[in-house]
């Protein structure tokens, strides 16, 4: 009797404290979340962005944390947080494992091509965390989501831009050289953006080669400079630059020599007017906000993996800003427009 009515009292009181911490949306989160109803789930989530590197001087990070805040934004209840995770790319898997560990985060948000094996192991230690990770690719993880840019499309467009820009400059020199200064090497950089790059220049014409530099980090401006101002010495005209915060030292470099340079993955025609001759972007910024808005509607298809360019309106090549126009011959932009009116109607085969 008195152990039925203690266990009855308990339990009372057990239901009176778990309404509590249900209504107060407080308490331990992932146990609370995977009991609830869906409907009820999506009223209160916790979002953090990781970034890997620091979002000064990266407009493709600063895209990210953009895009997160503003669906956060539009549904109460759901809070957004952005941690930057600095240069150290050694601290990141540490990192986003205690991040996952807190337990207080519903969804990891981050971006950048090594962020999928990271996740991927952190997963294998924490199975319930979920991860949204845009530039990069992995499949089958039923708790990571990723949506990749078709960058061979991006890098095809700046090629194809720099490689007439360095005809009208160099007219005659026989052979023609195109400039990529990186951060660093890696899969994406080698397997697609430079061969992009490098193919873009050859559809106008087949002698270009490719003068690439690695700078070794993503923030150092001096060596982005020198590397630049080495590279027009030796006879490059123009530099593709993607190299976070040391595309800086490139432009100068560029500004110095009387040479010019291709931004990518944000319009950079205002950074230097005259010297920035070409735009070839991603709509991060519009990715993050549509990936996470499904991820609140409960529709984000974890495990798989998506992959968007020029013509699904994620990739393009800015030709309307008028320092692009003041910049560049109405002959090259011709030229440039009709390459870009074939990949937006999916009239010319790119790879992904
Ligand atoms: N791009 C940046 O703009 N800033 C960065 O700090 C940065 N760090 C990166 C670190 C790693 C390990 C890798 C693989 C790529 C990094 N990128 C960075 C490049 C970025 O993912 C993307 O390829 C370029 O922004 C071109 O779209």
């Amino acid at each position: 009797m008195v152990s039925g009515f203690f266990r009855k009292g308990a339990f009372a009181v057990f239901l009176f404290f778990s309404a509590v911490l249900v209504l107060t949306g407080c308490g331990e989160k992932k146990s609370d979340k995977n009991n609830v109803s869906p409907a009820a789930a999506d009223t209160s989530k916790s979002i953090v962005v990781f970034i890997p590197g620091v979002m000064s001087g990266s407009p493709i990070y600063e895209m990210l944390a953009a895009g997160v805040n503003r669906a956060a934004a539009e549904q109460p209840g759901v809070t957004a947080q952005v941690i930057e995770g600095g240069f150290n790319q050694a601290e990141w898997e540490p990192r986003v494992s205690a991040l996952a560990a807190s337990g207080i985060y519903d969804l990891i948000v981050s971006s950048n091509p090594s962020l999928p094996a990271i996740a991927q192991s952190v997963s294998a230690k924490f199975p319930r965390q979920k991860f949204l990770l845009l530039d990069g690719e992995i499949w089958g993880n039923p708790n990571i989501y990723t949506l990749r840019y078709n960058q061979w499309e991006q890098a095809f467009m700046a090629g194809h831009i720099a490689a007439l820009v360095t005809m009208s400059a160099k007219e005659g020199a026989g052979h023609y050289r195109v400039g990529l200064v990186a951060g660093q090497e890696y899969p994406a950089m080698n397997n697609i953006i430079l061969p992009g790059y490098l193919a873009g220049a050859r559809s106008v014409d087949p002698s270009f080669t490719a003068d690439f530099r690695v700078v070794g980090n993503w923030f150092d401006a001096g060596t982005g400079a020198s590397l630049a101002a080495d590279m027009f010495r030796g006879g490059t005209a123009v530099i593709l630059c993607i190299a976070g915060g040391a595309n800086e030292g490139v432009v100068q470099a560029a500004a110095e020599a009387g040479a010019k340079v291709v931004w990518f993955d944000t319009n950079g025609y205002g950074i230097r007017p005259g010297t920035v001759v070409g735009s070839s972007v991603l709509y991060q910024d519009k990715a993050a906000y549509e990936q996470t808005k499904r991820y609140l509607e409960g529709t984000l298809p974890f495990g798989e993996a998506e992959v968007v360019g020029v013509a699904d309106g994620f990739v393009d090549f800015i030709e309307d800003d008028p320092h692009y126009i003041t910049a560049v011959s109405p002959e090259i932009r011709a030229k440039q427009a009709e390459l870009i009116r074939r990949i937006r109607s999916r009239d010319l085969p790119l790879r992904e």
